[in-house]
């Protein structure tokens, strides 16, 4: 079992201003360190062969790919994309995964032909050829190219690949004298992955040598839209399914808490213009291989056993059936511990919370019921106990185990609300707590994380971390209740993403650079001050984080240690406060440029706290050199930045407009402590 350990995050703690070098440079080094790594990769087969009788896989040497495959190697051939590249694809190949890799392609070719076999005569005619399919077992171009692709290390893991639902395959090599890539999916959904695995590995219009056998340790990995406050826009969700899916995400949950048709006014049918949104919805997912589920919260006023509420709950499921929803969950949490009608405390009465249960699972399991038989093609259905979390055991939770049926999956968000970490014990004991005497529940996670509803003056900008490896051994899934923003959700849930795909692997630090990366899309300096905004913004679990602003806080400590040894003072936080003065310039630069507009508020405090550090620093340099004009006039221009760092920005749904908090107190800290130099200098 692996632990995922808190650890000091020092990721962004490169020099801020060094920004860009010369791509002669770097092409003649990456010319060299192709020679040395061709050497090295002919030492390594030999000897593999010579030590073990058999092939052994050559080093990849590409672009990395997110979430972690669970096997990469770079054997086959490298390829360019950037001329003519035929596609060969069968009619019958998922339609979302063709035209994901047609637009792919098309971004970096200069010529792209698309046919349903195997180019023949002249092996120059077709150019780089790529075979885009879900493997049969009948045989067809797709499964003869894989076999001319064959790499005999990689075998294994290909069989298991491609017999695993999501799996894919993704290999290159020549076949017939043709530079060839196969993208070969166990099902649709794991051809798509294929192409979102291209996606990364392309580097411009090349890729390495590589073959990827991969598929996902856990089931259902996701978002869940569950906080309170603004839902989403249409516009916005969009964005978030079209980037899940390029984390090889499967799962939305719509359970916005202020969608009235959901939850307060959840008897009503939706209106035109609502349900507009929700048909967009499920079409954005169709795009992505994306389930959406709806989720149905009706516990707030509910007649458990009234007929005409449970009519009511499968009429409205029905209508959202009929938008191409499979998936159901029904929401109890955040509601009163009680039973509101009077049917309901006759008919349940085994008292208090256990009532409470007894009533639920006696309308779950007639709903489930009435569903198998008038939707028979639904996903099992799921639902969120009143108490839903901690694996103790309670009166409610042992009643719920024992009376809920067996096939209902209970949603469950780890041993706190908000949970610092979540381990497979835990999981496990959550397993059975729920569950009836040797049958434990199905559960799925509704992870709290890093949604901001209860600190709606907060970002929680870091990656998921803390939670075990192993998890995917006991859960059927786990989905992430995002920030009310959603693109500055988009990197966290990037590292859900990773987490969730191959927990082993899951490196929180690597896997949000990779995310901020992405985000980033080449430019150099937009990256800069996303990595110093991010750094800003760590402090999710509000009462425990022990390293607030780390990359900050480096710089502070390395100023502060020469400043008081009568050192010259580094340049690394004076940069750093320049960099801050242009975030929220940079961030428009961003491929989401709705990250800008969610963290506007945010980004407008680091900046006059970019200027309050570097009038500090000012400040400090004139105290230093005992010149009392310069030191005063700094000492006003940081205390203006100061003040203009705090004003109310935000505005929330439901607590007016608030201050936005950033960089965990340390450049308060910093200042305060710049203002006592000061004071003991001058006074006052
Ligand atoms: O977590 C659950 C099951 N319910 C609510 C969420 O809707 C809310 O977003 C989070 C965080 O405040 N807490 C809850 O209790």
């Amino acid at each position: 079992m692996r632990q995922y350990r808190r650890r000091p995050r020092l990721w962004f703690s490169g020099a801020v201003g060094s920004m860009g070098s010369s791509r002669l440079k770097a092409r003649r080094g990456r010319v060299g360190l192709l020679a040395v790594l061709a050497l090295l990769l002919a030492t390594v087969l030999v000897v593999g062969w010579l030590v073990t009788g058999r092939a052994s896989s050559a080093p990849y040497a590409g672009p990395a790919l997110y979430p972690a495959p669970q096997h990469i190697s770079g054997d086959g051939a490298a390829l360019d994309f950037s001329g003519k590249v035929t596609l060969v694809i069968d009619e019958s190949t998922d339609g979302a995964a063709r035209s994901a890799l047609d637009t792919l392609v098309r971004e970096v070719a200069r010529e792209v032909v698309t046919t349903s076999s195997a180019p023949q005569g002249d092996a120059s005619a077709a150019g780089t050829v790529v075979y885009l399919g879900t493997q049969h077992s009948g045989g067809g171009p797709l499964e003869d190219a894989l076999r001319g692709v064959r790499s005999a290390a990689d075998d294994g893991s290909r069989t298991a690949a491609l017999g695993r639902p999501e799996g894919y395959v993704l290999a290159t090599g020549t076949v017939s004298g043709r530079p060839t890539a196969v993208l070969a999916g166990a099902d649709p959904r794991g051809t798509f992955y294929a192409v979102q695995s291209l996606r990364r590995l392309l580097d411009g219009g090349r890729l390495a040598a590589v073959s990827v056998a991969d598929w996902p340790l856990l089931g259902t990995r996701g978002v869940i839209e569950g906080f309170y406050g603004f839902p989403w826009s249409t516009e916005a969700r969009s964005a978030v399914l079209d980037a899940m899916a390029r984390s090889k995400m499967n799962t939305f949950v719509y359970s916005p808490k202020d969608d009235p048709y959901l939850r307060a006014r959840w008897r009503d049918p939706y209106p035109d213009d609502a349900i507009g949104e929700i048909r967009d919805l499920v079409a954005a997912g169709q795009r992505n291989h994306i389930d959406v589920a709806y989720a149905l919260s009706p516990g707030l006023d509910i007649c458990y056993s009234r007929a005409s509420d449970l009519d009511t709950a499968a009429a409205k499921i029905a209508s959202v059936h009929a938008l191409g929803i499979r998936q159901f969950v029904i929401p109890l949490d955040d509601i009163g511990g009680g039973l509101t009608c009077p049917e309901d405390r006759s008919r349940f009465t085994a008292g208090g919370s256990a009532g409470l249960a007894q009533a639920q699972a006696w309308f779950l399991n007639r709903l489930r019921d009435r569903l198998e038989t008038d939707l028979p093609d639904l996903a099992p259905l799921q639902m969120v106990p009143t108490e839903y979390s901690g694996a103790e055991t309670s009166r409610y939770k042992s009643r719920l185990g024992r009376d809920l049926d067996a096939r209902i999956v209970v949603q469950w968000t780890g041993e706190e609300i908000v949970s610092h970490r979540i381990t497979s014990a835990s999981a496990g004991a959550a397993r059975s707590t729920y569950g009836a005497p040797g049958k434990p529940r199905s559960i799925l996670v509704w992870d709290n994380f890093p949604v901001n509803d209860f600190a709606q003056d907060r970002l929680f900008l870091s990656a998921v971390e803390e939670r075990d490896g192993d998890l995917y051994k006991s859960l059927v899934g786990m989905v992430s209740n995002p920030m009310i923003q959603p693109y500055a959700s988009l990197p966290g849930i990037a590292t859900y993403a990773d987490m969730t795909w191959n927990g082993p692997a899951y490196d929180p630090g690597a896997s949000l650079d990779a995310a901020l990366a992405d985000l980033a899309g080449g430019d150099a300096d937009a990256l800069a001050a996303l990595r110093a905004f991010t750094d800003l913004n760590q402090n999710w679990q509000l009462d425990y984080h022990p390293h607030p602003a780390p990359a900050l806080s480096q710089d502070v400590d390395a100023f502060w240690s020469a400043y008081r040894s009568g050192r010259t003072t580094p340049a690394g936080l004076a940069e750093r406060a320049r960099l801050l003065e242009r975030v929220p310039e940079l961030l428009t630069h961003l491929r989401q440029p709705g990250y800008a507009t969610d963290v506007a508020a945010w980004s407008a405090a680091a900046a006059h706290y970019g200027t309050a550090l570097a009038s500090a620093v000012r400040m400090l340099g004139a105290v230093h050199d005992g010149d009392a004009d310069a030191a005063d006039a700094a000492r006003s221009a940081t205390l203006a930045a100061r003040d203009a760092a705090v004003v109310r920005a935000q505005p929330t749904l439901d607590r007016g407009t608030v201050v936005a908090v950033t960089g965990d107190g340390v450049v308060q800290q910093f200042l305060d402590e710049a203002l006592k130099e000061y004071a003991n200098a001058f006074g006052g």
